[in-house]
């Protein structure tokens, strides 16, 4: 079980570390980009699920500093990207307990401006969920990251609390489908024709679609058919850790 002290005992001693999935486009003139997910490894317990982390660190209302942490390691990294001319945009996860706290958002503005990150290097991640209580300074404070030229997008589509409501209040840019929307699908199923209706809904709102857990080449396909724009999944990559990531965009 995870504690408060091991949480924050992690975040003082660097136990953190960030791996990036790449986000690859379906037209190979269009950036590449890359999603920042959290790992970490405890010095006795070994590694640690980010589901687990993540939900602790909710739990003992450490979201917001490790979240900053995070931010800012990931934002360094990217300023040496960027002086490298390695190309790369970041989509980071943000917790929906956070989005109320309009000092967190102050926050994460004057990372982006410390480390030099222009807005649109940068999109945000959010899950609705039941605890998205605060709906008002949420939507505030997300209309206020997309005000500065942030991007957002509504993560996990098609699973539990991100239904068709958040598309009508998040003012989001991009929709990710969840693995489970586009997992087997097989052209005359009935969740082909969800999906394929999800995905002109999204359109026509203007969002881009990204499609989460491509694991094969026939999903693949399907989902470029289907006119996706982006896509992520271990089909066209794992999550990688920085160098590995910049073997991968240059190859
Ligand atoms: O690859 P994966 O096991 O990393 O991620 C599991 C879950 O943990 C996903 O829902 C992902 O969004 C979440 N997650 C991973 N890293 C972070 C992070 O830095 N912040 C937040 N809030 N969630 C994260
Ligand atoms: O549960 P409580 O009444 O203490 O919640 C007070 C405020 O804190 C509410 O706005 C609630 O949304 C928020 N909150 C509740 N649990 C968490 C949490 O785990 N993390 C964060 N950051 N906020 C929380
Ligand atoms: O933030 P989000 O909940 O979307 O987190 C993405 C999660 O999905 C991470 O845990 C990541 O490791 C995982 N993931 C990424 N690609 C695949 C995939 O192709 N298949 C499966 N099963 N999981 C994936
Ligand atoms: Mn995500
Ligand atoms: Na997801």
């Amino acid at each position: 079980n995870i504690s408060s002290e091991m949480l924050r005992r992690a975040m003082e001693t660097d136990q953190f570390t960030l791996v990036y999935q790449p986000i690859v486009p379906a037209d190979k003139s269009m950036p590449v980009a890359a999603e920042v997910l959290a790992r970490w490894t405890h010095p006795e317990l070994g590694p640690v699920s980010p589901d687990q982390f993540i939900e602790a660190a909710e739990r003992f209302h450490l979201i917001e500093p490790l979240s900053l942490m995070l931010l800012q390691q990931a934002l360094s990294q990217l300023k040496l990207w960027n002086r490298q001319r390695v190309f790369v945009n970041l989509s980071f996860n943000l917790s929906a307990l956070s989005l109320p706290d309009t000092l967190f958002m102050n926050r994460i503005m004057q990372i982006a401006q410390e480390q030099e990150i222009s807005a649109d290097q940068l999109m945000f991640e959010v899950t609705e969920s039941a605890d998205f209580t605060d709906l008002a300074s949420s939507i505030a404070n997300l209309a206020s990251l997309r005000l500065r030229g942030f991007s957002i997008a509504i993560d996990d589509y098609g699973t539990g609390y991100a239904n068709t409501q958040q598309l009508l209040r998040v003012p989001a840019n991009r929709l990710k489908l969840d693995r489970s929307m586009v997992s087997n699908v097989t052209e005359g199923s009935q969740q082909f024709v969800i999906l394929a209706n999800t995905i002109q809904m999204a359109k026509q709102l203007g969002l881009s679609v990204v499609a989460e857990g491509i694991e094969t080449q026939a999903e693949a396909n399907a989902l470029t058919a289907l006119g996706v724009e982006y896509q992520q999944g271990y089909y066209h990559s794992r999550p990688l850790d920085a160098e590995a990531l910049i073997q991968y965009l240059q190859q």
